[in-house]
């Protein structure tokens, strides 16, 4: 039996594009025979500033949110990653392995920080060391992840790597991404060649998980296509990548394949295939969202479930982190 770590920052409320890319595979790996590690990466929060009483909030919704999608505390763990001492204390210990060359080669830190990197918070240089601990601190082999993360997970491996060589231990396991073939890529509503995401400033890019009826049918409507009638294959749509993405947001949410949607759709305006896909959206998303309210009525439970993850998580990481301290050649605590 192995071990899966995966996280998601509550910066926001979760997209439809965390659903789809993450989440609702997260449940499904609960499912199987391992392990499962689920965390709200409040740290990584803050590498970009987040107003104090919203990020509280925030890491609440997404709780909420995740037990909504169906994480079940009784099977897998659920808490806040500020909760679990461990993460902090292992990544510094990484930030000390890891070389200053190998995160200027960080595609994710060159994107996010764009043409501004004097200006950037150092935590958001020094992130994937703090991700690296996030999963080593429990010995997590397996990690879901999308195309975006893999260098990060080179990277942690990487610092295994060198850990275990400096200080002559074979003591963190080799990582392996857990590419779903299910995963999908989720792009805005609003521009199709940028990802959908929960901090972007435009509301109107994304569907939030926790939009109504009413929201999500009227963005789908204002969703940017182009005049073009739907074509009758896929390669047609490599030129139309808002198309692309509604076609493909179809697909996924109707368990479809892309090809399926199109032999139904072809020659259709976007008129028809818009009020189809809000539909689908809407008994999807909807559901979803009354739960996440549900849970967050009662937040002493909700807490209260963040508390008893962080009990289960520390269980786990705490002496693998004493360990890796005492090789480092810390006294013990
Ligand atoms: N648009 C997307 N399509 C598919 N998967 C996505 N993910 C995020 N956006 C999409 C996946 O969601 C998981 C959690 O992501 P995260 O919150 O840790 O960070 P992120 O990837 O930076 O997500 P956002 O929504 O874009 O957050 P902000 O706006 O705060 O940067 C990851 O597995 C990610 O692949």
């Amino acid at each position: 039996m192995a071990r899966i770590f995966s996280g998601i920052q509550p910066t926001g409320i979760a997209t439809l594009g965390n659903y789809l890319g993450a989440l609702r595979n997260w449940v499904a790996l609960q499912e199987g025979e391992d392990d499962c590690v689920f965390c709200l990466v409040d740290m990584h929060a803050i590498t970009n500033f987040q107003d104090p009483a919203a990020l509280r909030e925030q890491t609440r919704q997404m709780a909420a949110l995740l037990l909504a999608c169906g994480i079940d505390p009784a099977r897998s763990i659920l808490f806040h990653q500020s909760a679990v001492s461990a993460h902090a204390r292992l990544a510094w210990i990484f930030n000390c392995v890891a070389r200053m060359g190998w995160l200027k080669r960080m595609t994710q830190f060159k994107d996010k920080a764009g043409k501004n990197q004097e200006e950037v918070s150092t935590g958001l240089f020094v992130y994937p060391n703090l991700m690296a601990a996030d999963i080593h601190a429990y010995h997590a082999t397996k990690v879901p992840v999308g195309d975006d993360q893999l260098q990060h997970l080179e990277l942690a491996n990487d610092i295994a790597e060198k850990f275990n060589h400096d200080y002559g231990v074979t003591f963190f396991p080799r990582i392996e991404p857990l590419i779903l073939k299910e995963s999908a890529r989720v792009m805005s509503l609003r521009d199709g060649t940028r990802k959908m995401s929960k901090s972007d400033p435009s509301d109107q890019s994304r569907i939030n998980m926790t939009d109504t009826a009413d929201m999500i049918d009227q963005k789908i409507r204002k969703a940017k296509t182009d005049t073009a009638p739907l074509p009758d294959n896929l390669h047609d749509l490599v030129e139309r990548p808002e198309a692309r993405n509604l076609v493909g947001i179809f697909a996924t949410i109707t368990g479809q394949t892309p090809h399926q949607v199109l032999n139904h759709f072809a020659g259709s305006g976007f008129g028809p295939f818009k009020s189809q896909l809000a539909e689908a959206l809407i008994a999807h998303v909807e559901p979803i969202g009354a739960r996440t309210r549900e849970y967050l009525d009662d937040t002493a439970a909700l807490d209260q479930i963040l508390r008893d993850g962080a009990q289960a998580a520390a269980a786990i990481a705490e002496p693998i982190v004493a360990e890796a301290e005492r090789l480092v050649g810390f006294l013990p605590r």
